[in-house]
């Protein structure tokens, strides 16, 4: 193909916080001056992208009037209606103002947990508004530092009570939308709750409506817990919870790092686009990540556009390797099957079990058998180098 020019097909999306990112850290103040969301929206399109998401603040101010707000939605209405950008994916801020500073739907002042479904009601009546069908919510001050603070189980019941009460709200709105729920192990709490996608897998099945409540993995977010982002996502897929995805990049142990997609680890990003597209991932691939501190709006574009021909070299690498007749012909014979032992596999019988108990092996044999595995890789390191 060699064609890496983003389409809306590819559904590639940005949040308003992503490009509009201004490099403030810890450390040091912003380095790139504000844009506002409408000349963000200009930006996206210039660059390539199909969609814009964005919480509340991104879009109107914590303190803005009615008539304020109504100006701003107007003037990124006009916005969207003249790049052709469209809105799949809002979500509510509820870690940045001070009076979240223990939380939202787990904070222990009553008042703080009102005001959080308050808040969310309205951030929710923006997204549909402005046409998103997933509601993402990121439970970013959802935790602890110290765990006599809170009580754990308490925590898991306020949050589970607020998924409820605001999938009734959806549902009595008329509103077709879904929820993505997205886990982080840490940062900015000292722990965050249900800090791992499969964490929340299992969360959602407590819910009153699991059905329209599935995950918003982040790449980023499974790595710094040190764990495989693949296996994740597929154990989401499996499940058909993966409403959507936070693309980004991140080198194991670090600090929350929000890099272009594929700017570390490159073979799992590569593991992951396959996974996606041998699956028939149909949703928004949104990168959630921001460009290098270093960097003017010149690098914010390019940051842009890298996260992009990144996901479409990697998707054209995938359609090589499952077409790969080498590669293809060591997959068959890690599978072979010569259907002797279909006998004792699928559901179980008591027949099948006493069946299997007189069945033998060549244990050492089965042990002593090489799997080829080295050279498989090897062959997929040469085709991610483009020798191949
Ligand atoms: C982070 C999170 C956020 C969320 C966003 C939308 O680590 O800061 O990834 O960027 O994805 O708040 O829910
Ligand atoms: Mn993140
Ligand atoms: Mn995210």
């Amino acid at each position: 193909m060699t064609d890496y020019t983003p389409k809306p097909e590819h559904k590639f999306t940005f949040g308003l916080w992503t490009v509009g990112n201004i490099g403030r850290d810890p450390f040091g103040s912003e380095v790139r001056p504000a844009k506002t969301p409408v000349e963000l929206v200009r930006l996206l399109a210039e660059v390539g992208a199909w969609g814009v998401n964005f919480h509340d603040n991104d879009l109107v101010p914590i303190d803005a009037t009615p008539a304020e707000r109504d100006r701003i939605v107007k003037d990124f209405k006009a916005a969207l209606a003249e790049t052709g950008l469209v809105v799949p994916m809002a979500t509510t801020n509820l870690f940045f103002d001070p009076a979240f500073k223990d939380g939202a739907f787990t904070a222990n002042d009553p008042k703080v947990r009102a005001y959080a479904l308050q808040k969310t009601m309205n951030a929710i009546d923006l997204g549909a508004e402005l046409g998103a069908r997933i509601y993402v919510f990121w439970g970013g001050r959802e935790g602890t530092e110290t765990d006599a603070s809170k009580d754990p189980m308490e925590s898991i019941k306020r949050s589970r009570e607020a998924m409820n009460f605001l999938c009734e709200y959806v549902l009595d709105k008329k509103y077709d939308m879904k929820f993505a729920l997205e886990a982080k192990p840490n940062e900015p709490r000292g722990d965050i709750y249900n800090s791992t996608t499969g964490h929340m897998l299992a969360f959602i099945e407590t819910l009153d409506h699991p059905d329209m409540v599935g995950v918003n993995p982040e790449v980023a977010h499974e790595h710094m817990a040190g764990l495989n982002f693949v296996h994740g996502v597929a154990q989401a897929l499996d499940a058909g919870k993966l409403f959507h995805i936070d693309l980004n990049d991140q080198a194991f142990g670090r600090y929350d790092q929000d890099f272009r997609f594929g700017a570390v680890n490159l073979k799992s990003a590569f593991f992951l686009v396959k996974l996606l597209e041998d699956n028939g991932y149909d949703s928004s691939r949104h990168f959630d990540a921001h460009a290098y501190r270093t960097e003017d709006y010149e690098g914010v574009k390019d940051f842009a556009r890298g996260c992009m021909r990144t996901y479409l070299i990697l998707k054209e690498k995938t359609a090589q390797w499952n077409a790969d007749k080498e590669i293809q012909a060591l997959v068959a014979e890690i599978n072979a099957d010569d259907g002797s032992m279909s006998k004792y596999f699928g559901k179980y019988s008591a027949q099948k079990a006493s069946a299997l108990r007189t069945q033998t092996f060549d244990r050492l044999a089965l042990g002593a058998r090489g799997l080829g595995y080295e050279r498989l890789d090897q062959l997929t390191v040469d085709l991610l180098l483009g020798v191949r």
